[in-house]
């Protein structure tokens, strides 16, 4: 009799086994023994599988954060090589905590820096509670003055995360000090329509983990020292920056900053071309913006929430100088700038002197912030 052997079965070793239809999927056919290696690899592929997807994601991660500043041109009188060049100055003072020898040279810098642009400031001493207990803190605070009683800040932190290994935080920390200084000269340099506070805060970082009273010390101090003042009520707007040297600069809304300022500072990236630095979809973070919104003072928060790969340069030792770029300093310093510069015709426009002045519960509501289609923002 004629033998009908399965194709697949034909040359293959008796040893294999019983050459019986195991499965049959289109043409092809499998044998017990072909299951069995099959079954054997199950293992194998279980065990490479999570490096595949870590590889996976890696490549993903690295594609996604290669730079994407390198084309930008300088525009403006914000110039990005020179925060730049401050940015390097901050980081080889090397990890700088609150309360480290390395923060107040840094400060000492940062108030020389000032001095040499003829711009006033003072010193916001305070002792903070911690949980290794209390630390010397200081905001710098540099005053520029305006044609109008009208105070508008603009502020980033100055202080390094305190961490076991050696953290110098060139993006976080360093670019928004040297973010700061640099808008500092500019504004120094101007007439300007409105009051400008440059504040660098210090103790942005948690000691030990971050939580409601372990961040943001500098601003909480300064803003409760606010509520004290009759300022208060002159502060219009806070501009925080944060983490905005990235090389692969992306910059979502931030959800807790107030709405009319995202699409201030958003239409003015937008009709500057940069869409894909400020980007249309949202994340949500504490910063040092937190305190000055919970006292009902417009106030944004621009961060940069995803720094590398998979966010691997992020409060770890390589978050070095070769990650960051001038650029990116050049496009946020462009936007601020250009938001600036729109904001006092805003206010007035949108929130109108006379009901400031009529009766000032009223203007800290946020029902009074300028709408978009009234303002022309949208
Ligand atoms: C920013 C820089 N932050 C800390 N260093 C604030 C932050 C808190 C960012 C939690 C992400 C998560
Ligand atoms: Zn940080």
């Amino acid at each position: 009799m004629k033998n009908h052997k399965p194709e697949a079965s034909q040359g293959a070793p008796a040893s294999q086994g019983k050459k019986i239809r195991l499965r049959q999927r289109g043409n092809l056919t499998l044998t017990e023994g072909a299951a069995s290696r099959a079954s054997s690899r199950l293992p194998l592929i279980a065990s490479v599988l999570p490096a595949v997807v870590v590889l996976a994601l890696s490549v993903l991660g690295y594609i996604q954060s290669r730079p994407n500043t390198a084309g930008v041109a300088s525009q403006g009188p914000f110039d990005g090589q020179r925060a730049f060049a401050d940015l390097r100055r901050l980081v080889a003072f090397g990890p700088r905590p609150s309360g480290s020898v390395a923060l107040e040279r840094t400060r000492e810098f940062i108030m020389a820096e000032l001095r040499a642009a003829s711009v006033s400031f003072s010193e916001d001493k305070f002792t903070a509670a911690t949980p290794m207990g209390p630390i010397s803190m200081t905001n710098i605070v540099a005053e520029i003055p305006g044609a109008s009683p009208s105070i508008v800040i603009i502020g980033g932190h100055y202080d390094t995360k305190r961490m076991a290994t050696h953290f110098v935080g060139a993006n976080d920390g360093g670019s928004s000090a040297a973010f700061v200084l640099e808008l500092a000269r500019v504004l120094a340099k101007r007439h300007n329509k409105v009051i400008y506070w440059l504040v660098f805060f210090d103790g942005e970082e948690a000691i030990r983990r971050w939580s409601a009273t372990d961040s943001l010390y500098g601003s909480r101090h300064f803003a409760a020292e606010l509520t004290t003042q009759e300022t208060k009520s002159r502060v219009e707007a806070v501009i925080v920056v944060d983490m905005i040297a990235d090389a692969h600069l992306g910059i979502h809304r931030e959800t807790h900053s107030t709405p009319w300022l995202n699409d201030l500072v958003f239409t003015q990236a937008r009709q500057l071309g940069y869409h894909q630095y400020f980007l249309s979809s949202s994340k949500t973070v504490d910063d040092d913006h937190q305190p000055f919104v919970e006292l009902g003072i417009p106030a944004i928060d621009l961060i940069d929430l995803n720094y590398g790969p998979l966010n691997l340069y992020w409060h770890t030792r390589f978050d070095t100088v070769e990650k960051c770029s001038p650029r990116s300093l050049q496009v946020v310093g462009t936007v601020v700038l250009r938001a600036l510069s729109v904001l006092p015709s805003v206010l007035d426009t949108c929130i109108g002197t006379p009901v400031r002045k009529l009766d000032p519960q009223l203007r800290d509501s946020q029902s009074l912030a300028p709408v978009g289609p009234v303002c022309g923002l949208r």
